[in-house]
C-alpha cells in the first residue's frame, strides 16, 4: 500500500476590507501573525502565516482588503492584494454571511475570473446570523462563480474551521514542507513588533488618526540576556495627530506602550524595554519616497 502523498501550497486570502481575513489566518495558525482591528486598511503587507499538519502544510498569504484606492498607499495595497491572485495554489475568497454579495464583492469576482487556480468561497461571521439564512445565501453565491467549495465559518469562534482546513488540503497539490513545523510566520521579529505597536494605536485612536499611522522599529538589541531594548517611532501625518497619540500628560502614549509591550513580551518570550517616539511626516501616504522609507514599497 502506498503512503498518502504530502501536500502543500500557498493560499491567498482575499476579500473586502474588514471581512475577517487576518482574524481567520491568526485562528488557523494559532498565533497572532497578522494584526486585527475594526478599521479598513489594517493589513498593509503581504503576510505569510504557516499551518503545518501531519498530512499537509498550508502557507496562507494575508492581503490588504480590495477596495477603490484613494491615494498612493491605497493603490499600493490594492496592487498587492490583486498580485496575490497570481503564483499561488489556491485562493480563499472571504465575504460576510451577514449580507448578500455587494459591489465590492462583484469587483473581486471580476478579478477572480483571471485566477487560474481553484477558489474556495468562505462566508465568515456566521456567529452573527441565524442558520436558516445560510442556504439561500449560498445559492445566491453559487450562481456568481464556479467555486471549488463554499464554506460558512466563524473566524472569531472557530466554528466550522476544521471543515475549511479539510477543503483546503483537498485542493492542494502534492508538495514539500516549505517551512519547519514550528514556524508560524515568515515575518522578521522587527516587523511583527512594529505591527503590534500599530495595532494598539488602531485600537486606541479614532477617525482619521489611525489611517495615517506608520510604525518603524529603529533599534532592537539584547542589552542583557533576559531583556530586549526596543526603540520605535510612530509616524503620523499631522501635528494635531501627534498631540492625540501623546495624549494629556503623555497618558495615551503610555497606554499604547504598555499594551504593546505586553504582547511583544509574549511574542519574543523576553522582557522588553520599549522606548516609543512620535514624529510627524506630512502626507506620507501620498509620497512615494516616504512610502518606501516606511516599508510600503517592494
Ligand atoms: P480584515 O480587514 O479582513 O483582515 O479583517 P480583520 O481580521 O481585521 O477583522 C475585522 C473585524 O471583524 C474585527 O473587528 C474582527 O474582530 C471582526 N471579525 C473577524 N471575524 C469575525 C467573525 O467570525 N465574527 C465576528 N463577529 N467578527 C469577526
Ligand atoms: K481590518
Ligand atoms: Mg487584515
Amino acid at each position: 500500500m502506498t503512503e498518502k502523498e504530502y501536500r502543500s501550497g500557498f493560499v491567498s486570502v482575499v476579500g473586502r476590507p474588514n471581512v475577517g481575513k487576518s482574524t481567520l489566518i491568526n485562528h488557523l495558525v494559532g498565533q497572532k501573525v497578522a494584526i486585527v482591528s475594526d478599521k479598513p486598511q489594517t493589513t498593509r503587507h503581504r503576510i505569510l502565516g504557516v499551518l503545518t499538519l501531519p498530512e499537509a502544510q498550508i502557507v496562507f498569504v494575508d492581503t490588504p482588503g480590495i477596495h477603490k484606492p484613494r491615494h498612493r498607499l491605497g493603490e499600493y495595497l490594492v496592487t498587492l492584494a490583486l498580485g496575490a491572485l497570481k503564483g499561488v495554489d489556491l485562493v480563499l475568497f472571504l465575504s460576510e454571511a451577514t449580507s448578500p454579495p455587494g459591489a465590492g464583492d462583484y469587483f473581486i469576482l471580476e478579478q477572480l475570473k483571471k485566477a487560474e487556480v481553484p477558489v474556495i468561497l468562505v462566508l465568515n461571521k456566521i456567529d452573527l446570523i441565524s442558520k436558516p439564512r445560510l442556504l439561500p445565501l449560498i445559492d445566491l453565491w453559487r450562481q456568481e462563480h464556479d467555486f471549488a467549495a463554499i464554506v460558512p465559518v466563524s473566524a472569531l469562534t472557530g466554528e466550522n474551521l476544521e471543515r475549511l482546513v479539510q477543503e483546503i488540503v483537498e485542493h492542494l497539490p502534492p508538495g514539500p514542507q516549505y517551512f519547519p513545523p514550528e514556524v508560524t510566520t515568515s515575518q522578521p521579529p522587527e516587523f511583527v513588533v512594529a505591527e503590534l505597536i500599530r495595532e494598539k494605536v488602531l485600537h486606541l485612536t479614532h477617525e482619521e488618526v489611525p489611517h495615517g499611522v506608520a510604525v518603524v522599529v529603529e533599534e532592537m538589541a539584547s542589552r542583557r540576556k533576559d531583556l530586549v531594548y526596543l526603540r520605535a517611532t510612530i509616524y503620523v501625518e499631522r501635528e494635531s495627530h501627534k498631540k492625540i497619540i501623546i495624549g494629556a500628560g503623555g497618558q495615551m502614549l503610555r497606554q499604547i506602550g504598555q499594551k504593546a509591550r505586553e504582547e511583544i513580551e509574549a511574542f519574543l518570550g523576553k522582557k522588553v524595554y520599549l522606548d516609543l517616539w512620535v514624529k510627524v511626516k506630512e502626507k506620507w501616504r501620498r509620497d512615494d519616497v516616504a512610502l518606501r522609507q516606511l516599508g510600503y514599497k517592494p
